[in-house]
């Protein structure tokens, strides 16, 4: 499909006030604990907090917003106020601190901030060592003084600027498993784009939906599948501060929930919950962050009887771009690219490969990536194409099938070896909670794989299990990828978005050895 949008375009005006404008805006928005929220009641806020930006913290369009909360009612308030001023929404996730956050403050040229209460101590040792960064206001407090005083006194109404569609509205920090963090721009179009390409050919939602999950708002996976997407179609989302399987599930009884976005590891978890979930009118599960594994595919169909969607987005491509719906579920397959979407298996040189053969993942479409003056724009986008970093193949029906992170596969003794393979090959031996393997170098063979092992409780961490989950691999896949080491542990290092972060597991495997 062709997408075309007018030259001047603010998207704070399509995914809010048009519901408002076309009579809908009694029509619950956003719910949170103790909170209902209707499209109109959320516009007035915007308009209110837009009008505090602007008459009272100064702010010009242009102007970069760093936004920090949990996810609740407010943040998307204050997102949607900075749309609506023509500012540059720059959210963050609430689990970074001050180092990291002060670099994200350098690199965007952050000069306002709306700041959620309970995040002020890290918020005010940033503040206090940014000279650039001169308005900050706090959300959800106590204080007399905090946001909501002003608001009561700024007008409900507010003229939204009358933004470019190329207008920057985003920057999204990648996640950023390794490196000095990236920040990536997106326009008003940009958002309006997503919006028109995986939820309305893939998920398919209606105004009857409500939506809940895991992601951060400030992960453009849960912007998007939080926020963009039940606006887009007048449904309603279900914000919760904290995500963990036990809330999720609460929140899906308590609020009716219809549609869960959430990444693997939490699919795991919850699938223990069946039972209880099958009681419920949830009836889509979409996953993402990281490749579902046809285990957990399996085992969630089996708990629940709903197949998941499964889809690749990323931080540059500000959503998913790669997916299936539920009548096209492959097991080990990503699906295929979204409508609006173009993907391809390409070689070193930018060559696209035969069927069958693993490559390079490369994208394009109506999103791309821009980086915010960064010398990495050069790696991602070449050739007009976008490459994800991805290692993937496509079958011969144009199914494209995740690999590894292009560093992330193994060469061993001459073999390549996809990590998350022998993950998944792991994950269906029934004492493996978690797992996560990594290429450990190895002089004779370059590098062997080593699986690090969460097991379930009641199971011992010992030299017999190790042996029995290298049998269990072997008879399981080709048994010259089993784990030639194996390492338990008590949990994984995730990034802020719930990725594993293998880096981290080549560091410990350094100090085990000694080396380093
Ligand atoms: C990996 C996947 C296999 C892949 C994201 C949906 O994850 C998101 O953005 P990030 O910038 O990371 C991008 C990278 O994550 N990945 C994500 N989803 C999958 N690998 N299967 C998947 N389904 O390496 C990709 O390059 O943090 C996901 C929507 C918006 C997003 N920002």
């Amino acid at each position: 499909p062709e997408l075309r949008f007018p030259a001047q375009l603010n998207c704070a005006t399509e995914l809010l006030d048009r519901h408002v404008a076309q009579g809908n805006g009694e029509r619950v928005c956003i719910r949170a604990p103790g909170l209902a929220w209707t499209y109109a009641d959320l516009a007035e806020k915007a308009n209110r907090i837009a009008h505090v930006l602007v008459r009272d913290m100064g702010l010009v369009p242009g102007n970069r917003v760093l936004l920090r909360a949990p996810n609740n009612p407010m943040l998307v308030a204050c997102w949607f106020a900075v749309m609506k001023a023509g500012g540059i929404a720059v959210a963050t996730m609430p689990l970074l601190r001050v180092k990291e956050l002060a670099s994200i403050v350098d690199i965007a040229e952050v000069t306002h901030a709306l700041c959620d209460a309970a995040l002020a101590d890290d918020m005010k040792r940033v503040a206090e060592q940014a000279p650039g960064l001169r308005h900050v206001r706090y959300f959800n407090g106590t204080d007399d003084d905090g946001l909501e005083a002003d608001m009561r006194q700024a007008p409900a109404q507010f003229d939204n600027v009358d933004t470019a569609a190329d207008d920057t509205c985003i920057l999204g920090f990648t996640s950023g498993t390794t490196g000095v963090p990236k920040a990536t721009m997106h326009f008003h179009r940009d958002v309006m784009a997503v919006c028109a390409c995986w939820p309305a050919h893939v998920l398919k939602p209606n105004a009857q939906d409500v939506f809940i999950g895991s992601p951060p708002l400030a992960f453009t996976f849960g912007l998007g599948g939080l926020v963009l997407f039940p606006m887009s179609v007048g449904a309603c989302t279900v914000l919760l501060e904290k995500a963990g399987p036990q809330q999720l599930l609460e929140g899906i009884r308590d609020f009716g929930a219809t549609i869960l976005f959430t990444a693997p590891t939490s699919y795991r978890a919850l699938a223990a919950h069946g039972q209880a979930l099958r009681g419920t009118p949830l009836r889509k599960c979409v996953s993402a962050g990281e490749a579902l594994p046809a285990s957990t595919r399996q085992l969630w169909k089996e708990a629940t009887g709903i197949e998941p969607i499964d889809g690749i987005g990323s931080t540059e491509m500000l959503h998913i771009f790669i997916s299936h719906d539920e009548a096209h579920a492959r097991p080990g397959a990503t699906g295929t690219p979204v409508p609006g979407y173009r993907a391809r298996v390409v070689d070193a040189q930018g060559v696209e490969v035969p069927p069958g053969t693993v490559g390079r993942l490369a994208v394009q479409g109506p999103t791309g990536c821009r980086y915010l003056a960064d010398a990495r724009q050069r790696e991602y986008v070449q050739a007009g194409w976008n490459l994800t970093g991805d290692a993937y193949l496509m079958d011969a029906d144009g199914y494209f099938h995740y690999q590894a992170r292009t560093d992330d596969m193994i060469v061993s003794a001459g073999y390549n070896i996809a990590a998350p393979d022998v993950e998944d090959a792991l994950m269906q031996h029934p004492a493996v909670a978690e797992c996560a393997v990594i290429g450990a170098p190895d002089e004779q063979r370059g590098q062997i794989v080593k699986a690090f092992v969460v097991l379930r409780p009641g199971h011992a961490a010992d030299g017999a299990m190790a042996e029995a989950l290298q049998r269990f691999v072997k008879a399981t896949v080709a048994p010259y990828k089993y784990p030639r080491a194996v390492r338990f542990v008590d949990s994984l290092p995730r990034t802020a978005t719930g990725k594993l972060q293998r880096f981290r597991l080549h560091e410990l495997d350094h100090v085990a050895l000694g080396r380093r």
